[in-house]
């Protein structure tokens, strides 16, 4: 559906966002030599910061430029392995507090320094009981949208974004916004859809690392790194550093939609991202460490407690239509005549959603529910073998080759039973014509327009709400779907087990 050609898209994951060889300006990094933990690489702002020029700095070691005793901290963070979370140390330079976060790469130890709030005793203080609160009702809570809701309201009234929302994934890495939580009290996004080259791969394999970014300000100018070339490997991996000076392609996807400043944490329940929290505002908001280690806590909270909830979803899913393959099974196993045990297959069609159930089985096919002649099947069978053919399939729209040679049918979820004499059950699903909304019309997601006689890539102009009308497709097949299916499997080839063995006792 989101027509975006497989070059844009591969251009577009080409891009290595983790070397950008440059950090966003609102603190300093710098890189040390393990072995004597001098100053080999930094960012050209430490006179903003440190009131030294970067020159100055570079062959000094880290405890002689700011003035104390870091040795510990060092030794800490390169007794975590390679490329772990960063290490934090709070330190006072000229009578200001700073954090160093610090951790290591084959490049050196990368320590970012970032100015620390004056307040914090009191933002601890309301940090600490905001988390407390949170806490509190998430005990309560059952439900994944109400969970989202309270942790997007939490994030806002924290960070004082504008709006924040959550972006959830589908199996294509389109995303829907599922929650939209504004100060104004209005929607703007909320329900929209966004196509999968908005977020590239590599983008998303960060994502799945480094679990919070933040861009302050949208307009700053990318700060490079003195020398350019890390002395030990050249490219510099900033994956785990949280000044990452971001890709100009999404600073100008975010200047397109009109938004200044941002903060992103991913939504991991299982490990797996699932969807990010995206925070917007219309004006720049630097957020502090404090803050954003905040932030970044209840997005965790959150991952687990959605974990939590999204199985008690499709345990409860799971249970409706285990009942229902129950009482087909019990009847099914005790039936003196299989085709007769069979035919209550009807009954589970509503528990899985679909219209029609085929069944081949010793050579004798079997259809219960709406109606598909023989051939029309025999086509379908052909297509899935194609596709897939020795696990379970399962598709919501059929290849172009055989979609006008179906009739109804539009998804299928096949399951073979046995793979010597082609045996299999195939669950079958018309169309459900469905209206989607996109943040801009997908096909127009990537920009190739030339800038002058340059071809160049860049993100859309156009946010503008643009329906895009589906058909040919059927309702998506779920876990529990998938999960039933197996199970009715078991139970037809347990049933086909009692016949062979009643058939040799009848032989013998
Ligand atoms: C990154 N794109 C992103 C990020 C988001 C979006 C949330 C992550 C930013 C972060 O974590 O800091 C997209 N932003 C959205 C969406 C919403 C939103 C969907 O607010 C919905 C409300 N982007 C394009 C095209 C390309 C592209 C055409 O539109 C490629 C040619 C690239 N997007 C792109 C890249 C990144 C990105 C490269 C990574 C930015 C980075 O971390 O350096």
């Amino acid at each position: 559906n989101a027509a975006v050609s497989t070059e844009d898209l591969e251009q577009c994951e080409k891009e290595p966002i983790h070397i950008p060889g440059a950090i966003q300006p609102d603190g300093l990094l710098l890189v040390l030599d393990p072995d004597d933990f001098t100053i080999i690489q930094l960012s050209q702002n430490t006179d903003v910061w440190l009131g030294w020029a970067p020159e100055a700095l570079l062959g000094k070691p880290l405890a002689h430029v700011l003035g104390q005793d870091l040795d510990e901290f060092l030794t800490r963070v390169l007794g975590h392995p390679v490329n772990d979370h960063p290490t934090l140390q709070p330190v006072r330079y000229r009578g200001k507090g700073f954090i160093l976060r610090g951790h290591h790469n084959q490049s050196g130890i990368l320590v970012e320094m970032e100015p620390l709030p004056d307040d914090d005793q009191l933002l601890t203080y309301q940090l600490f009981s905001q988390l407390s609160n949170f806490f509190h009702d998430l005990e309560r809570i059952r439900d994944p949208d109400r969970l989202l809701t309270m942790t997007a309201r939490l994030v806002r009234e924290v960070t004082g974004h504008e709006s924040v929302m959550v972006y959830r994934f589908d199996a294509e890495w389109n995303g829907q916004i599922i929650i939209e939580d504004r100060a104004d009290g209005q929607h703007r996004f909320l329900g929209h859809h966004f196509p999968a080259s908005d977020i590239p791969s590599q983008a998303r394999r960060l994502y799945e690392i480094n679990r919070i970014r933040r861009i302050s300000n949208v307009g700053y100018t990318p700060v490079p790194l003195l020398p350019a070339e890390n002395p030990f490997t050249g490219e510099l991996d900033m994956t785990y550093t949280q000044l990452r000076s971001v890709s100009p392609i999404h600073r100008e996807y975010m200047r397109n939609m009109g938004t200044v400043s941002s903060l992103t944490m991913s939504l991991m329940p299982d490990g797996e991202l699932w969807g990010m929290i995206v925070c917007h505002g219309d004006k720049p908001n630097y957020l502090s460490q404090p803050v954003r280690t905040f932030c970044k806590m209840v997005s965790q909270m959150a991952s687990e407690n959605l974990q939590l909830a999204l199985n008690r979803e499709f345990n409860h899913r799971m249970s409706q239509l285990g009942r229902a393959i129950d009482s087909f099974n019990a009847p099914f196993q005790a039936a003196l005549d299989l085709e007769e045990g069979l035919s209550g297959l009807e009954t589970l069609l509503p528990a899985f959603d679909c219209e029609a159930v085929f069944l081949r089985l010793d050579g004798i096919c079997y259809q219960y529910g709406r109606k598909l002649d023989a051939d029309r099947v025999r086509i379908l069978r052909e297509a899935i073998r194609e596709q897939d053919s020795t696990g379970m399939a399962s598709a919501e729209h059929l290849p172009e080759s055989v979609r006008g040679s179906v009739d109804w049918v539009c998804g299928y979820l096949f399951i073979p039973l046995s793979h010597a004499s082609d045996e299999y059950l195939i669950l079958l699903r018309g169309e459900r014509p469905l209206d989607i909304n996109w943040a801009g019309e997908p096909a127009k997601a990537v920009d190739r327009s030339p800038v002058g006689d340059k071809a160049r890539i860049s993100p859309r102009q156009s946010f503008e709400a643009w329906t895009e009308q589906v058909r040919g497709q059927s309702l998506p097949w779920e876990r529990h779907h998938r999960a039933g299916a197996s199970r009715l499997r078991r139970a037809i080839n347990l049933r086909m087990a009692s016949e062979m063995s009643r058939l040799r006792q009848h032989d013998a």
